[in-house]
């Protein structure tokens, strides 16, 4: 494709868009219908205090448009944000597949990304502990692919019918409608405990994986296995992958909950201004490829959503990159509006028979009626793909498309048969013709039963710290269970997974890890089955570890975009201050400076610097790191703000890298509760003063690289 094509392509989506924006730049306000308003400020009535008009058509307009201004919000992943970009890739991949947009690296395919919660409503918080959505939308030549993947690379369920019972228990309790957004109730527990399936991701989601920093720093997977078609018709199976340039990074679980009463949007708008600032969001796609021949060469099913392909055992390749770099211009037309769907595809691209995505390729069309009102949704400017529609359907709910002529059936002779359908080798889609040769039965695969050890394979990678942070989140979540019973099956599952990690959580819920003898362990079993048929395998002993499942060594990436707070008032030395802006703005961090009040602030020199926040509208949980520059003064007011103190004092309890010159050193000490050597002596703790000061910029960037100092998770101060 030549670059004009290609410049034409990513342009045209945009240039769609276009069309259908509406720009308020001096214009007359205007009805529905054009025509131009006089007063919009009263009803029509009978004199100045009088009843109002039936007839008042302009009021009428008004508010019924208002009545129907909510659609219903979808029933999984409500809460959402997203964002323009484009995907290219680096090399062409037509040995593995024919898709057009994965062989020409100058062409750059427009995408559309919405991230998203799973369990919670429209409103809620950000930083629920929850899987998260990562849906792309590629507008190709062909027509639209949607990846529609988790920041989680397995699922709860083997089986789509168990869907709607799944989010049933894991939504707000039926009776009074809580807790929103939240796992840590009775029914979640209840259903997981039975479900033995759901254990591999319950591993998942009780790390801190499900509380991520940023949309920016999450994996993406598209969980199931996929099919690659090539030009010859060759088919291989493949896993789909997001791997973030930014590093993988998340919070830990008592800054997540202060994160949602301080600024429950910290995703949405920290995906916003990062596009904003020009710092735009990067991934790239990674496959893992496997050959169809090797199907039944692993010890799991590869049709099983509940497994990974461990990259220890199939490499992941990474063949292209996408950038996010426009924001929504409204979040309504644009993002609550865009209707992704797995069976959106294009040639060179098919399915397995994973049951899960079998029943998901019936839900999302069936979803986006309900949701987007009727069959024409497609038409919605964020849906309509770039390649042109032709085809016999017609009318329906607000039709946009204006269909000239008289057939709308095909064949037809009266207009050339037209549209005509496409050869395969004119970009037509053909199904690949698997085999498929087997009784009509509802059950479950025996190459499906292996539950646990995945989940081991899970616990046994993580590191220290990411092993206590899944023991918290389960003494937290099973605390909140009020059922006896549900907190002993979970251990008696826990068990099947690492006696020391059923051990550790039972303490923390003042239990003991009850036998397993003769509990039937999964109760999802057909009514005329045997359960013993049912019966989860117990993990194999040899599952090793992967380093790819931990966080905790990501590769170092800088500081670029991290939120960095200052902490200074009048009086800040202003050659500290300085210095310690110019380093962080040459790593392209994000500074704010933060002071007892709005306004400017005077350094020591009578220069006025732009407070960005007061300590009253932020927070240290909504930052990266703290730096406290010296200044007797500037420090004195600090020593005096109840909120200054307890900023440091969180920062370092979360493990933050924390540094300060000077006279800044004191409000360190204050931050301590008396603790201030152990505060001073701790890891990411970088203190200086005189020559010594010169050094503490650098230190500071370098810990900020590092992320959080979890040693000090044990140090009480
Ligand atoms: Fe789903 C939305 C991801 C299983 C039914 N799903 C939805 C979204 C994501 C996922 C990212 C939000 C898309 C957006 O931003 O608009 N879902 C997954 C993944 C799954 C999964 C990774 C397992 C591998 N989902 C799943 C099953 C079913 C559904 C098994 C039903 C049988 N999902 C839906 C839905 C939603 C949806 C009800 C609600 C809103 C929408 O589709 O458009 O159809």
């Amino acid at each position: 494709m030549s670059t004009e094509q290609n410049r034409t392509n990513t342009n045209d989506k945009l240039d769609e868009l276009e069309q259908n924006r509406e720009y308020s730049t001096g214009e007359f306000l205007t009805t529905n219908q054009g025509l131009r308003v006089n007063d919009d400020q009263n009803s029509l009535k009978t004199g100045p205090r009088g009843a109002t008009l039936l007839e008042d058509f302009i009021l009428r307009e008004k508010i019924t448009h208002f009545d129907h201004e909510r659609i219903p919000e979808r029933i999984v992943h409500a809460r959402g944000a997203a964002a323009h970009g484009y995907f290219q890739v680096y090399e062409p991949q037509a040995g593995l597949t024919k898709a057009k947009f994965l062989q020409d690296p100058s062409v750059k395919t427009p995408v559309f990304v919405r991230f998203s919660t799973v369990a919670g409503s429209r409103g809620s918080s950000d930083l629920a502990r929850d899987v998260r959505g990562f849906a792309v939308k590629f507008y190709t030549e062909e027509g639209n692919f949607d990846l529609v993947g988790n920041n989680m690379p397995v699922f709860f369920i083997q089986d789509s019918i168990k869907f709607p019972d799944f989010v049933h228990a894991v939504k707000p309790e039926p009776n009074n409608e809580i807790p929103q957004a939240a796992s840590a109730h009775d029914t979640f527990w209840d259903f997981i405990s039975i479900t033995p399936e759901s254990m591999h991701m319950i591993m998942w989601v009780m790390s801190d994986r499900a509380i991520p920093r940023s949309y920016r720093m999450m994996e993406g997977f598209g969980v199931h296995t996929f099919r690659f078609i090539n030009g010859e018709g060759k088919s291989s199976f493949v896993k789909f992958h997001w791997k973030p340039l930014l590093g993988v990074h998340s919070v830990v679980w008592d800054e997540a909950q202060l994160i949602s009463g301080r600024d429950p949007d910290f995703h949405r708008r920290d995906l916003w201004d990062s596009i904003e600032g020009g710092a735009y969001p990067e991934w790239e796609l990674g496959v893992q490829i496997v050959a169809e021949e090797d199907e039944h060469k692993f010890d799991f099913d590869l049709l099983d959503a509940t497994k990974i392909i461990p990259e220890e055992l199939v490499p992941v390749q990474r063949i292209g990159k996408m950038v996010l770099n426009r924001n929504p211009d409204n979040y309504f037309a644009e993002t609550e509006q865009v209707a992704f769907h797995l069976g959106h595809l294009v040639p060179g691209l098919d399915f397995t028979n994973d049951p899960l995505l079998q029943g998901r390729l019936f839900s999302y069309t069936d979803t986006q009626l309900k949701r987007l009102g009727g069959p024409n949704f497609h038409e919605i400017p964020i849906n309509r793909p770039i390649a042109p529609v032709h085809n016999g359907q017609r009318d329906g709910h607000m039709r946009q498309t204006i269909n000239v002529g008289r057939t709308s059936y095909s064949p037809n002779g009266i207009n050339a048969d037209s549209p005509a359908q496409a050869k395969e080798s004119e970009g037509g889609f053909a199904s690949y013709a698997e085999r498929i040769d087997g009784h009509k039965v509802r059950a479950r695969s025996k190459s499906f039963r292996d539950h646990y050890s995945q989940a081991k394979l899970f616990w046994n990678s993580q590191s220290d710290t990411e092993k206590t942070h899944i023991v918290k989140a389960l003494r937290f979540e099973l605390g909140k269970v009020a059922v006896e019973e549900i907190r002993e099956r979970m251990l008696i599952h826990l068990a099947q997974v690492d006696t020391t990690l059923a051990t550790l959580v039972g303490e923390g819920l003042g239990l003991t890890v009850p036998s397993a003898q003769g509990v039937q362990l999964n109760k999802g079993v057909p009514a005329d089955a045997n359960p013993a048929d049912y019966q989860p395998t117990t993990a194999r002993t040899d599952v090793g570890q992967s380093a790819a499942l931990s966080m905790a060594n990501p590769p170092k990436v800088g500081i670029k975009t991290r939120q960095v707070a200052i902490l200074a008032a009048d009086g800040v030395d202003n050659t500290e201050f300085d210095v310690i802006k110019q380093a962080l703005s040459a790593e392209e961090a994000v500074i704010a400076i933060v002071a007892p009040r709005l306004g400017k602030l005077k350094t020591s020199t009578g220069e006025a610097v732009k407070i960005d926040a007061s300590l009253q509208t932020t927070a240290s949980v909504l930052f990266d790191a703290v730096y406290v520059p010296g200044g007797q003064t500037s420090v004195n007011s600090l020593l005096q703000e109840a909120d200054a103190v307890r900023f440091v004092h969180e920062a370092f309890m979360h493990c933050k890298p924390i540094a300060a010159t000077a006279e800044g050193v004191d409000l360190l000490k204050a931050a301590a509760n008396g603790g201030a050597e152990k505060l001073l002596s701790s890891e990411g703790v970088i203190t200086g003063e005189g020559t010594n000061a010169e050094a503490v910029p650098q230190k500071f960037i370098e810990a900020i690289g590092e992320h959080r100092f979890w040693s000090r998770e044990k140090t009480l101060v």
